[in-house]
């Protein structure tokens, strides 16, 4: 069922973003390559009157002198062909932040726990993903259901990101910014 495409990686069937919409934890991710963010990432998704969808998400980063910051992301996102999968555009509020123009495709949600998100940056010449990055996220700061674990892992092992993700801890980092 998985050949490691990402051509052929399946997404979320009749993705509804007004019930995406809210605050997701991250509880697990799966790194690219170059800067990111540490831990302590959650993300919160709108959609607007127009139904356009937006989000920003806030994680703990360590700058240049070993400083400690909490990075505050802003994301827009334009609409594909596949209602689950769009084009995400992101920037930071300070300017040392990265900025991008990322795939970003839901994989799977149940809406009310889980959500497994996936973003291919770099395509390799066999048609398999060389550059991605990936978030678990749960509605609850205290990590996914033990019912929702095997459809996780299940995922995981479908976008062919199985063992390539590290816990996301939430230390309170990033709730006094
Ligand atoms: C996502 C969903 C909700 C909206 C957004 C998301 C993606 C966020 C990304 C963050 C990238 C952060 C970077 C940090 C950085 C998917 C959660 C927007 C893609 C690139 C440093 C670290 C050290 C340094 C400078 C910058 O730039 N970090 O010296």
């Amino acid at each position: 069922a998985q050949d490691c495409q990402v051509s052929n990686i399946q997404v979320m069937q009749n993705f509804d973003r007004s019930r995406y919409t809210g605050r997701w934890y991250a509880v697990a991710k799966k790194d690219p390559v170059g800067l990111f963010l540490l831990d302590n990432v959650v993300a919160q998704f709108s959609v607007d009157e127009s139904g356009k969808m937006t989000a920003t998400a806030h994680g703990r980063v360590i700058i240049l002198n070993n400083w400690e910051m909490c990075a505050n992301m802003f994301g827009t996102f334009e609409d594909t062909p596949d209602p689950a999968k769009f084009k995400m555009r992101y920037w930071g509020a300070a300017s040392y932040l990265q900025t991008g123009n990322d795939d970003h495709w839901v994989i799977d949600t149940d809406y009310d726990n889980y959500a497994i998100h996936y973003s291919c940056r770099e395509v390799d010449l066999d048609g398999t993903c060389l550059d991605g990055y990936s978030f678990i996220f749960s509605r609850h700061p205290t990590g996914l259901r033990p019912e929702d674990q095997k459809i996780v892992t299940d995922k995981k092992k479908e976008i062919c990101f199985l063992g390539k993700y590290r816990r996301v801890g939430h230390t309170g980092f990033c709730e006094s910014s």
